[in-house]
């Protein structure tokens, strides 16, 4: 048996977007996103230049998988975009059926959705508005705005996280700026296996 946990209090940082304590840092950079992003030939121009940009980073304080605990963190997502699609997290699906929220503290995006029947799903995201994922469904976050995308998440412990689906197939939508506005649209590199 594990030993008891003790009740906890966490700060979240508004203005420097960060949780105390957090147990994991991780940046990400657009050298481990080459096939995230649908125009690759653009990624190798920056690439080649020299250029690593930092996308996004998050702040997660892992708890114990063994107690039915959450863990929890905070994500922030830089703004920019790659040709035309915008600064976004890999995305992934949960090894077993775990929710998730995000929860909008700064700047503006979106939380796109899919389930295994191809059911694709948007929430925009404003500071004060929480987005919900519900068991099965795969996430990614996208920075829609001019600046940084903060938002608090938490999620069961022992959710596991499920990379491959996403880095081999993409999702369904990508989110692209036309006509200086966001807008959701097919992704030409996904495929149906
Ligand atoms: C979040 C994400 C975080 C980074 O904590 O892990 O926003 O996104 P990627 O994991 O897709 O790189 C979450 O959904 N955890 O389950
Ligand atoms: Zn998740």
């Amino acid at each position: 048996m594990p030993p008891p946990q003790k009740p906890e209090k966490i700060i979240i940082d508004f203005k420097k977007g960060v949780i105390q304590p957090y147990t994991r840092k991780k940046e990400v950079r657009l050298s481990e996103l080459k096939e995230y992003f649908s125009n690759i030939e653009e990624v190798e121009k920056i690439l080649s230049k020299g250029k690593d940009p930092l996308i996004y980073e998050y702040y997660e304080y892992i708890h114990s998988e063994a107690t039915g605990n959450l863990n929890l963190g905070l994500t922030i997502i830089y703004p920019g975009k790659i040709g035309n699609e915008y600064y976004m997290t890999k995305g992934h699906f949960h090894e077993k059926d775990a929710a998730e929220f995000y929860f909008c503290m700064k700047g503006k995006g979106m939380l796109l959705m899919q389930n295994k029947d191809g059911e694709v799903s948007v929430v925009e995201l404003e500071p004060g508005s929480l987005g919900y994922v519900p068991p099965g469904w795969g996430h990614r976050t996208i920075n829609t705005g001019r600046n940084r995308f903060v938002f608090f998440f938490a999620y069961p412990s022992d959710a596991g996280h499920n990379y491959m689906i996403v880095k081999e197939k993409g999702f369904i939508k990508i989110v692209t700026e036309k006509d200086k506005a966001p807008k959701v649209v097919d992704n030409p590199r996904y495929y149906k296996t």
